[in-house]
């Protein structure tokens, strides 16, 4: 309120100027931020305001116009024009066109234009890992090291790109040769998640391409840019080699888009990668039509510390594996078994460590805690909280909300609750930690194995005896079995992938190169 002695004049003008500064800041809060100066760089990508969705050689995206929003702020970034079913349709014909020209050069030379790309995000890579931690929300180091995995892949598909080959066996025919073929399957449709915008369409999209594949990506409608902008870099390298920019497709969109492509019978191979629900769904159509799946799905990791555990090891390990990209990868540890005799110190030095972790903007360099992705994914940690303490449990750290801009909510550790409860059985895509105590070996690795999902775990313990036990068949169910290491962080030289409601899945190294072949024997 202004004084009532102030000038009547003097008022309205007063007045005048507080509203429309407040205009000014209201036209700034929905204006796109690419617009503003400290978000040129986005430019560098060859980002603009309204983005087009779609590439098959030409870029396009009649579809509907989706925003992109910053999850620490939830302002929007830029817009992307997504993909028709029509625009679709014409996709796939390009793309099986240029399978005719693809298939046909000879797989070294294939690794060659791989190294190509890589070589293209190397110089891209702090741009893009900026992209990734405005965009999907996740620390700069974590958006950065997503790029540095894709460039890491592309290597490997390099070096693959000239052994991948198969046996000649002795054959029972006199003077006959017993010989396995792998040829491309030839079409891949690659479905990926928020969370890891970048690395996941790269395990499948380097393989693919040294393999005799072309690709055809739906990434997740909330990081429709990062999608954009990693296909913009591989399409110059396409292009800069005369080659069909269709061998690396785009088809941004929702669901519409992705039920087409587990649907279509011309995509020999859907690459998903999401929530178990999802899954199932695209599993069971592409099933429908004996098609190929590779199913990334979700997980519901285990810690166990023994008491002969290095225990200095276990603090730094949980924290990155439950707190790290704010809880939301699908090998985040959520179920910490604790034995009894170690629980309550262990639980008292995680809170302590809980305490110091740094939440704030992701860009930020001392930030160890972004925001949840979306606004919706708030509503998931804050319900399950609420649904934890109905069955028993108690809050021992975090358990709130930040107030602040963005989506920001505190990690949590709740102990109490019993190993089989209905929410600790549940993946919740946010940094929450049940910490559960045990008596027995038997009694641990049976907890690990008790849930549906079957994709990381970890012990950490020194007794060599029980490490055999825990790698062998009565051991982990799972497809990553650590030993005093967390459960997340892949490394891409090995298979990744897991066993049950995971989907059995690999992609990256090893031999899952083989998932985007198929075997001729002769
Ligand atoms: C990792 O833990 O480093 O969605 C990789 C995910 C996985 C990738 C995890 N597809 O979290």
């Amino acid at each position: 309120m202004l004084p009532l002695t102030f000038p009547l004049h003097r008022q309205i003008l007063l007045k005048r100027r507080i509203w429309s500064s407040c205009c000014r800041r209201l036209a700034a809060m929905s204006s796109l931020l690419i617009h503003q100066p400290h978000y040129s760089w986005l430019k560098e990508l060859g980002l603009t305001e309204d983005n087009d969705g779609v590439y098959n050689g030409t870029w396009g995206g009649r579809g509907e116009v989706v925003t992109s929003y910053c999850p620490a702020n939830n302002l929007p970034i830029a817009r992307v024009r997504q993909a028709t079913l029509e625009e679709y349709n014409e996709t796939v014909i390009k793309a099986k066109e240029a399978w005719q020209v693809w298939a046909d050069v000879p797989a070294p030379k294939r690794g060659e234009i791989v190294r190509q790309i890589g070589d293209a995000l190397r110089k891209k890579i702090s741009v893009l890992g900026h992209l990734v931690s405005l965009e999907m929300g996740k620390i700069l180091v974590e958006g950065v090291g997503e790029v540095q995995e894709y460039v890491d892949i592309c290597d490997y598909a390099v070096g693959l790109s000239r052994i991948v080959g198969g046996p000649i066996l002795p054959s029972e025919r006199p003077g006959h040769a017993l010989i396995e073929q792998w040829n491309p399957v030839g079409l891949v449709g690659i479905i990926t998640a928020f969370n890891f915008p970048v690395a996941v369409y790269g395990w499948n999209n380097a393989l693919a391409l040294i393999c005799g594949d072309v690709c055809l990506w739906k990434g997740a409608p909330t990081t429709s840019l990062t999608s954009v902008a990693v296909t913009k870099i591989i399409a110059q390298v396409l292009e800069d080699n005369n080659l069909p920019g269709a061998i690396c497709s785009l088809t941004c969109g929702g669901a519409d888009i992705g039920n087409a492509i587990a649907k279509d019978e011309s995509v020999d191979l859907v690459s998903f990668t999401g929530s178990t629900n999802v899954g199932k769904q695209v599993a069971l159509k592409v099933q429908e039509r004996f098609g190929r799946n590779l199913l990334e799905l979700g997980g519901n990791n285990a810690i166990i510390v023994f008491e002969d555990a290095d225990l200095n090891l276990v603090t730094p390990s949980v924290l990155f594996a439950a707190v790290g990209t704010a809880g939301q990868r699908c090998t985040t540890a959520r179920r910490l078994f604790l034995h009894e005799s170690i629980h309550d110190d262990i639980v008292q030095k995680l809170s302590k460590a809980y305490a110091q972790v740094r939440i704030g903007d992701p860009w930020e360099s001392d930030t160890l805690c972004g925001p949840l992705h979306t606004k919706q994914s708030v509503e998931m940690f804050l319900s399950a909280i609420e649904q934890a303490k109905c069955e028993g449990g108690t809050v021992v750290c975090g358990g709130k909300i930040i107030d602040r801009s963005g989506n920001f909510v505190e990690p949590t550790i709740m102990t109490g609750l019993a190993h089989d409860s209905p929410i600790v059985h549940k993946e919740t895509f946010a940094p929450i930690l049940y910490i559960i105590k045990f008596k027995t070996e038997a009694e641990a690795f049976a907890w690990n194995n008790e849930v549906k999902q079957g994709l990381s775990s970890s012990i950490f313990t020194k007794d060599l005896g029980r490490i055999f036990r825990w790698l062998g068949p009565k051991g982990s169910d799972c497809g990553i079995v650590n030993v005093n290491i967390p459960t997340s962080g892949a490394e891409i030289g090995g298979a990744f992938g897991g066993e049950k409601h995971t989907g059995g899945g690999r992609e990256s190294g090893s031999d899952s190169w083989k998932h985007y072949m198929r075997r001729s024997t002769w």
